[in-house]
């Protein structure tokens, strides 16, 4: 496909701000734009999307963005917004509403409508900036839950050219979704779109089982990864597109002088000790505080870990703005602390814990030094640090401990240790595993790991998406094989036994 790719998200992929009377920019963090980048980087085209800061004296926001387009290899269009907007469209409607109730979190919500309003008027913002820069052959993506109302408002200003849309969070059940004050006017804005992607066959059954119930008119078919659900008026293809990593670049950074360098030093510090590590942004779906409970309760339990491992911890700073996200530092530090306080002897502290961002060669210095990486978010929509540490395990060798609940299970459960991060001690007898593992065993779990990863790759999922968007009904590349946790489950009982005292209601 030779058309230009307009991305179109919440957050620019780089970080604007002041330091004293300076600016400076850097690149963002995040799993949308480590995925994002490379796709960018390697075919070239405009992203679309909030800088992050307002329009400030002293501030040269076009010329800072130029700047930094032309380092990345594509260009920056800004879609500036005041700082009510940001706080009704951001902290609002997609920090409070959105974000919790699609991981299921729904007692976390506040259904307040003044940020509904301003979630409609910044999507209406960001289609009109997408109408301005649009060009007419141009491949319109946008992604994720903060503009799942742009498709309408550029049907509104008269665009009829094709345009997707990947959500990078999970799609609830309808028992969750339609909690929600707006559920119809949210799902008919979703039907606006031309494709729609999920990550994975769970997240797309939910929606398929929130429209098919409550939008009229709508008929569901599937056919194999794509569905096309024809509305009176158009047909919406719904596919499952698990997102991935660049593994070679992450492989080859793991391999260059300046990680092996690093990784010889961290290893030295852990001398004697079984590394693992956790590397999560500051949220409360990653499951910070179950992991330091799950560790220190392996402690507690099996003797023979004490001075044997060590967990580090590395949280980075993310939304910290907003109360919610200081209260759950101050848990997991306080955490933390009382594990340290209940186990730490001369000579070894059990948990490091790390607040920063780290940049790249320290990130995967420390993949490839950690000998247990331990990724158990309660609920995640896919979950790329899973991803990158395989990648960076270029001697085929550690242990992933990967929560159920992350969409990346849904591939990768033949190589990792499955947890539930809501069972302490299964996660802690885990732990206790992923240490005691032989060699061998280890080795052969890394190995089809790392295969995944590197065939399914960031590119592989670009592929996917453009060919479903490209063709109608497209058959699409063979896709992983998928772990579906429903499957898992008993099928439902029949009517449980009638106790003898009672009367049987059905004779
Ligand atoms: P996130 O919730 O941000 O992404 P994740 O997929 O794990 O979660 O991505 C985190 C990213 O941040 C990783 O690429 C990682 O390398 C980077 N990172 C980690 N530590 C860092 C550090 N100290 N400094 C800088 N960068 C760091 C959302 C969804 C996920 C989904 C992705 C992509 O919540 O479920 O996998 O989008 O779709």
């Amino acid at each position: 496909m030779s058309s230009r790719l307009l991305v179109v998200s919440n957050r620019l992929p780089v970080v604007i701000e002041q330091h004293g009377e300076q600016w400076c920019s850097r690149p963002g963090s995040g799993g949308l734009v480590t995925a994002l980048t490379p796709v960018l980087r390697q075919r070239g085209g405009l992203w679309i999307g909030w800088p992050g800061t307002s329009v400030q004296k002293g501030l040269d926001l076009d010329g800072m963005l130029a700047e930094a387009g032309e380092a990345a290899g594509f260009n920056f269009a800004a879609v500036n917004l005041t700082s009510d907007e940001r706080d009704g469209f951001y902290y609002g409607f997609s920090n409070e509403i959105v974000w919790p109730l699609f991981h299921g979190l729904h007692t976390r919500c506040n259904f307040d409508p003044s940020f509904w309003k301003a979630y409609r008027a910044v999507n209406c913002k960001f289609a009109r900036t997408i109408k301005e820069n649009v060009q007419e052959n141009d491949f319109i993506w946008v992604h994720d839950y903060h503009l799942m109302h742009v498709a309408k408002e550029l049907r509104e200003v008269g665009l009829r050219q094709k345009i997707s849309f990947f959500l990078h969070i999970p799609f609830p059940p309808p028992e969750i979704f339609l909690k929600m004050p707006w559920r119809f006017d949210v799902l008919e804005a979703l039907l606006e779109f031309d494709v729609l992607g999920f990550q994975t066959q769970g997240y797309r059954r939910n929606f398929t089982q929130c429209i098919s119930s409550v939008v009229p008119g709508l008929s569901v078919r599937g056919r194999g990864r794509v569905m096309t659900t024809k509305t009176p008026r158009r047909a919406v293809q719904i596919g499952v597109f698990p997102i991935s990593i660049d593994f070679e670049e992450f492989a080859d950074k793991a391999a260059s002088e300046e990680t092996t360098a690093r990784a010889g030093e961290i290893r030295e510090e852990f001398a004697g000790r079984k590394l693992m590590l956790g590397v999560d942004r500051l949220d409360y779906t990653k499951g910070i505080p179950e992991r330091v409970k799950a560790f220190g309760d392996a402690l507690d339990r099996y003797p023979e870990l004490r001075e044997k491992v060590t967990l580090v911890q590395v949280v980075v700073p993310s939304r910290t703005a907003i109360h919610e996200y200081q209260d759950l530092k101050a848990e997991i530090e306080k955490l933390v602390s009382e594990v340290n306080g209940r186990h730490t002897v001369p000579g070894w502290v059990p948990i490091h814990y790390v607040f920063r961002n780290l940049d790249r060669t320290e990130l995967t210095a420390f993949y490839r030094t950690a000998d247990i990486m331990s990724v158990t978010p309660l609920r995640d929509g896919m979950n790329l640090v899973a991803k990158e540490y395989c990648a960076c395990r270029i001697e085929n060798d550690g242990v992933l401990i990967l929560s159920e609940f992350a969409g990346t299970a849904a591939t990768m459960h033949r190589g990792a240790l499955l947890v539930n991060p809501h069972d302490q001690e299964g996660m802690a007898d885990a732990i206790f595993n992923a240490v005691m593992m032989g060699k061998k065993e280890r080795q052969m779990r890394m190995r089809i790991l790392r295969q995944g990863v590197r065939k399914f790759d960031v590119f592989w999922w670009l592929d996917m998406f453009l060919k479903a968007s490209n063709e109608q009904d497209a058959e699409l590349a063979a896709p992983p094989e998928e772990y579906d946790l429903l499957a898992l489950l008993p099928p439902p009982s029949v009517a449980p036994p009638i106790p003898a005292h009672l009367p049987d209601p059905t004779r």
